[in-house]
């Protein structure tokens, strides 16, 4: 996992949500009055973290985020020259996670980018990264909002399986901050920025000092307009305001939130039982970091009780919902302890609704 330096508060985004709600406000007056317009309600430090269990977040670049007049991050245009803002976050993390695996580049086939957004069309962020890292085979990128990363994985362990590829990086460049309305009082604290990385390879190949056996994958989704953003490449043909807040990320989170916690404690508990497992083979439960709520949701299902912190441990209060990341920052940060043999379950879900899982299985520590 490779995280940005800049760290923004739920106090300093309030803070600064705050005042331009207010100027909004103050600078509208007439127009709020007639009920032409809705006047924007404050947000509150408390509120967040009571509601979704965040304090915090990355962002990859801070400036621009807090300036009222601006609110959104000011990111510098690199050239076509340049590595590209988001080839550098897969590139931080893709070295970090080739050391842990006592890889070197050459011995890897196939580079997938899985994320939430790229910020171009093509040549795809997984080439550009195979490139920089002298890697011969094939990339490509896949979108699947909060899931993409698990279902990357899978996709990997599918080739390695078919013995399309020997050893393929997965790579989950999480760059939400641009796509966040930092304007929006519902959805402003929601997302952070982190770049994740795993090296999926035949257990003959494997040098890592921590290396899992994947016992199975499971994937889903079903169709859903409740998490939405219309950004997309047609905007230029379609004379739509290419910077209407539709092109942002949006959600009805209510809804989300009682439709797929008991999908995803389903779709887990069917997971397990596929493979001839209970809740009772399971150490860890590496869930998705959307909401702490939600989490706590899920494990009760699932466990029957309240899930402890070892269970299924909570990452969102530093991090925020980094999208398809959040299972895996959660994975990276608690899974050293485990012992040959515990069994634990990755799984993501989110926008499409889509959720993906894995169940592992620790192989002997080297
Ligand atoms: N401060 C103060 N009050 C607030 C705030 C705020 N910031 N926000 C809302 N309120 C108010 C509401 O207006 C409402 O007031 P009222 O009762 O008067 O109408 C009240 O608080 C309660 O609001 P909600 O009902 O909306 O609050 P909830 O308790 O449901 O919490 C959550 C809101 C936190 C959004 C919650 O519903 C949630 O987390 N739901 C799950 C959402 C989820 O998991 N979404 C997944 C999104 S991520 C994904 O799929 C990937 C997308 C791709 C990445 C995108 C990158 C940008």
């Amino acid at each position: 996992m490779w995280k940005p330096s800049h760290v923004i508060t739920n106090e300093e985004l309030v803070e600064a949500y705050n005042a331009y709600a207010e100027k909004f406000n103050l600078d509208n007056e007439a127009r709020i009055e007639s009920g032409d317009i809705d006047a924007k309600p404050l947000s509150s430090a408390e509120f967040i973290e009571k509601a979704s269990g965040i304090k915090a977040r990355y962002a990859y670049v801070k400036d621009g985020i807090l300036d009222i007049d601006r609110m959104r991050p000011r990111i510098p245009e690199r050239s076509e020259d340049e590595l590209s803002h988001q080839g550098e976050m897969a590139l931080n993390a893709a070295k970090m996670a080739l050391k842990e695996a006592n890889k070197d580049a050459s011995e890897v086939d196939a580079v997938i980018v899985g994320c939430a957004y790229t910020e171009r069309s093509y040549p795809a962020i997984a080439i550009e990264v195979q490139g920089e890292l002298g890697i011969e085979g094939f990339g490509f990128d896949m979108l699947v909002a909060c899931s993409a990363a698990t279902f990357a994985l899978q996709r990997a362990y599918e080739m390695v399986s078919a013995g399309t590829a020997k050893c393929v990086l997965v790579i989950n460049p999480e760059l939400t901050s641009p796509q966040v309305n930092y304007c929006d009082r519902d959805s402003h604290f929601i997302f952070g920025d982190v770049s994740t990385a795993t090296v999926v390879e035949t257990e003959e190949t494997c040098q890592s000092e921590h290396s899992y056996e994947i016992l199975g994958t499971k994937a889903v989704t079903v169709f859903s307009n409740n998490i939405r953003s219309n950004f997309g490449y047609i905007t230029h043909a379609t004379d739509a305001d290419p910077y209407g807040v539709d092109k942002l990320f949006h959600q009805q989170g209510r809804s989300v939130f009682k439709d797929v916690c008991p999908m995803a404690a389903k779709h887990i508990a069917d997971h397990l039982s596929e493979l001839g497992l209970t809740k009772d083979d399971l150490t860890r439960w590496w869930l998705h970091q959307a909401n702490l709520n939600m989490n706590l949701l899920i494990s009760k299902r699932l466990l029957g009780r309240q899930a402890t912190k070892e269970e299924a441990p909570i990452v969102l209060d530093e991090y925020a919902n980094t999208a398809s990341a959040g299972s895996l920052i959660a994975f990276n940060l608690y899974h050293k302890d485990l012992k040959e043999g515990d069994i634990g379950v990755i799984c993501s879900f989110g926008a499409g609704y889509s959720i993906g899982s894995l169940v592992l299985k620790k192989r002997k520590v080297a």
